[in-house]
């Protein structure tokens, strides 16, 4: 590996540990690491709405006693499928790590009226938004 390169792997590192803290105003999160529980009570994925920038990580926690999974509403509609966890048993994670700038639906694939939100915005990185 050339020395340009692992320098830029070392800050790209060392820059993802500086941002990768969680900030939160209003419920809406706002940073490059979104958590999102799940618990067995409502809004069952907390908090139920986030915005998030582009390149962010995106993690649920299962924090309830069942098993839980996440699936993207588009997935039902066979077409595409934007994201979709296996089972998360009570304790498991499920990481995104590059969801493409859009506004995203999604649900429980165990509980459909468990639901959440998620908007990734990409106007910081000059991409137009997108729809879905
Ligand atoms: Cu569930």
């Amino acid at each position: 590996m050339h020395w340009p390169v692992l320098t830029l792997v070392i800050m790209t590192v060392l820059l993802a540990g500086v941002l990768g803290r969680s900030f939160s105003v209003n419920g809406q999160a706002l940073s490059s690491r979104v958590s999102i529980h799940i618990q067995q009570h409502p809004p069952f994925f907390s908090p139920h709405s986030v915005s998030a920038e582009a390149g962010s990580v995106i993690q649920w926690e299962n924090r309830g006693r069942e098993r839980h999974s996440i699936l993207a509403d588009d997935c039902l509609r066979r077409s595409k499928c934007a994201f979709e966890s296996q089972m998360l048993e009570p304790g498991e994670h499920f990481v995104l790590p590059d969801l493409p700038p859009g506004d995203y639906a999604y649900h429980c694939g165990i509980h459909p009226f468990m639901r959440g939100f998620i908007r990734v915005n990409g106007k910081q990185w000059g991409a137009p938004s997108r729809s879905i």
